[in-house]
């Protein structure tokens, strides 16, 4: 294996940098040490201790126990709780009744520069809204416990409020990203025969509007499982109704009493709160189960040692609710600590390249989780945005998605954090729930080391490991493995929706012999035992911190009726991290232009989703394969990075890495 690097920046695994004034570890830096050897000699405990701090309607009976499958687990069975409670109803009936939980500003701004919409919405409005919500789902739909919905919105107050009266009544969702087409929201809605899809009538993006509705009705003639649209208004537009089937949620609200409560359901622990449709290796995206009790102490730990949440926090994590950092700690993490949580609509560069520090600035944001391609995006419009604005009251800042190189790690902070701030690079990925890896600045703050993910959180056994599933030594690159289950792993019943045996498949068999979760990421361990991911080892890409498999691009661009095959292969971006290119074998009748290439990306944007647009689109004749026909995509990545080739014996034609390169010359990457 090549050695580690992250876009062509080598890894600082000498450096430490040590933060002086540092006061908020709750653990002092002598009594560390101990404290995490203790929660990885009885990882069960130190997950009871932790659970013990939320509420629950009934204890559990055991901390681990395992179901049929072989690493499908439950966590704290026979304990009882719900995930609204949890973020709600506790902090309503407590003096956080009138604190601020959400601060949403919209994208459109007026002509001062300053935003046209916002909302502040207290913890006991929030849940008001919440009982309305579940109210009519539950009184005009039916929807009860084991039933299934899917949530297809924009970042406003309504989409986290109908995640949670959703949890209030034990109804498992799926949330589809909203850049995704219709065929993407049918696909998912259909796997999970979601009974009622909750969106939106549209949503601003970059000035203009985007209108969902027609989206939902065209995916809505695949789903034969869906009685119910809900649509909230976003936007105040006309949109085209059914009869019977589309409502629009204010005026069901308005029909109900104005004191509409729902109880929370009380759920067992391994009970699906959601399943999240993410992309593998091959065939259609899978949906990952993730539990309620086991997921909720991950997430209470998490808040408290990855971000140090507190309660005179202003917290802001600009993901979308569409992915998993959406969900974990936008949406739920943070309001079960009763946080007060910004949430904003648009673009991070809209209108002007300031936005996101004007946000900061406004509400006086101290905790900040954004991404690293954000972060080179901004670091384009040089340093002037930044300093323009007071950001003084930043205190931890911390970043997901993909590796970040050390320059945009220091960029964050010496810049946005006026180097006073831990900053820290958090791994984890849709099926571990929450953070695994990660700087933990309200437990401990060890020195930083810019680019590093870091040592794995208390309770978290990952190591890095060979072909053969043994540990390698420092400084040599393996495969990131998480060696013991962990609470908010996929949960029960079958860990992968519908498909226990490919959940196996994909997480547990790549070692033999050993209980192994094996992530798919490349990663390296220095002396001290910090971990370095440095991206993906498998065919998954991460475009924009985006999960896409090359499969599925590859599936949008064959289904273009010049295709006839494809193969896509990501290429290292600046900004983005990497990007998409693809080589295209034309049927026969079809010759190769200019018009065609352009065609081919614009279905890929229309038929899948913007993000997975390939940079390039290179014709050529036939694609290098194996004797047993399965596309060596390895060849092309060396083609396009220039690389040597590695072993070709397997390779069935040479004819077709030649031509792949002279496509790749003649045309290159724009
Ligand atoms: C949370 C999320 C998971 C994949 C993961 C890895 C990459 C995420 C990272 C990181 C290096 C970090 N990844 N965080 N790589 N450093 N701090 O992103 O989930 O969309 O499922 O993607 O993202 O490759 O395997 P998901």
């Amino acid at each position: 294996m090549s050695e580690p690097e992250i876009l062509g920046e080598s890894l600082p695994f000498d450096e430490r940098i040590e933060l002086s004034g540092w006061k908020h570890a709750s653990v002092s830096a002598d009594d560390y040490k101990a404290y995490l050897a203790k929660s990885l000699a009885d990882p069960e405990a130190s997950w009871a201790a932790v659970a013990k701090e939320l509420h629950w309607f009934r204890h559990w009976d055991s901390v681990l126990s395992r179901d049929i499958y072989p690493h499908v687990y439950h966590w704290f069975e026979g304990g009882l709780l719900n995930l609204s409670y949890l973020a709600l109803d506790r902090h309503a009936s407590s003096w956080r009744r009138n604190k601020v939980a959400l601060i949403w500003e919209g994208e459109p701004t007026d002509e001062k520069g300053g935003p046209r919409e916002v909302r502040k919405i207290t913890y006991g409005e929030m849940l008001r809204d919440v009982n309305r919500i579940a109210s009519v789902l539950q009184r005009k739909f039916g929807l009860r416990k084991g039933d299934r919905m899917a949530v297809y919105m924009p970042l406003i107050p309504e989409a986290i409020m109908t995640l949670l009266a959703a949890a209030r009544l034990g109804v498992t969702f799926t949330v589809v990203f909203s850049g995704f087409s219709a065929e993407s929201l049918a696909s998912r809605v259909a796997d999970l025969e979601a009974k009622v899809i909750v969106t939106a009538d549209g949503t601003y993006r970059r000035g203009k509007t985007v209108l969902f509705k027609e989206i939902v009705d065209k995916a809505l003639e695949q789903t034969p499982s869906v009685k119910n649209v809900v649509l909230i208004r976003r936007l105040g537009v006309p949109c085209p109704m059914k009869e019977g089937r589309d409502y629009f949620l204010d005026e069901l609200v308005s029909e109900l009493p104005a004191r509409a409560t729902v109880e929370p359901e009380k759920v067992e622990s391994g009970h699906p709160l959601y399943v999240l449709y993410t992309s593998g290796t091959t065939g259609k995206p899978k949906g990952i189960i993730h539990d309620t009790g086991g997921y909720a102490t991950l997430l209470h730990a998490t808040m408290k040692w990855v971000f140090d949440i507190r309660d005179d926090d202003v917290y802001w994590c600009p993901a979308d609710i569409g992915w998993v950092t959406g969900h974990s700690y936008v949406a739920f993490g943070p309001l079960i600590e009763g946080a007060t949580v910004v949430i904003f609509e648009g673009a991070l560069d809209f209108p002007q390249p300031d936005r996101w520090w004007a946000i900061v600035e406004r509400y006086g944001v101290s905790i900040f989780y954004t991404t690293p391609t954000a972060t080179r995006a901004q670091m384009k419009f040089g340093e002037e945005p930044v300093r323009k604005h007071d950001l003084s009251s930043l205190r931890v800042i911390q970043s997901v998605g993909e590796p970040i190189n050390p320059s945009a790690w220091r960029w964050l902070f010496t810049l946005v954090g006026n180097s006073s701030c831990p900053v820290g690079s958090t791994w984890w990925m849709t099926e571990t729930g929450g953070v695994m890896v990660s700087s933990l600045p309200g437990l401990q703050l060890i020195p930083m080391k810019p680019g590093s993910n870091g040592l794995p959180i208390p309770g978290v056994k990952a190591d890095i490991v060979d072909e053969n599933g043994a540990s390698v030594a420092p400084g040599k690159k393996g495969f990131l493995v998480i060696e013991t289950p962990w609470p908010g792993m996929p949960g029960p019943p079958t860990g992968m929706y519908g498909d226990p045996e490919r959940f196996e498949k994909q997480y547990y068999s790549r070692f033999p012999g050993k209980d192994y979760f094996f992530c798919g990421d490349y990663a390296v361990k220095d002396m001290d035992g910090y971990i370095w991911v440095a991206g993906r080892a498998d065919e998954v890409l991460k475009v924009a911190g985006h999960r896409l498999g090359t499969y599925e691009i590859e599936s949008a661009i064959v289904s273009h009726r010049a295709a006839s095959e494809a193969a896509v292969v990501a290429i290292p971006d600046a900004i983005k991290g990497e990007v998409p290119i693809a080589f295209v074998v034309l049927r026969q009748g079809h010759e190769p232009d200019e018009n065609l290439r352009k065609e081919v990306r614009k279905w890929v944007r229309e038929s899948f989703s913007p993000i997975a647009e390939p940079a390039q689109v290179f014709f050529v004749n036939k694609l290098p394969k194996t004797r047993s026909g399965k596309i060596m995509r390895r060849l092309l990545r060396a083609v396009a990075e220039g690389k040597p080739l590695g072993d070709v014996a397997t390779l069935e034609d040479e004819t077709s890495v030649s031509e792949a390169k002279k496509a790749y010359e003649e045309l290159g990457v724009k």
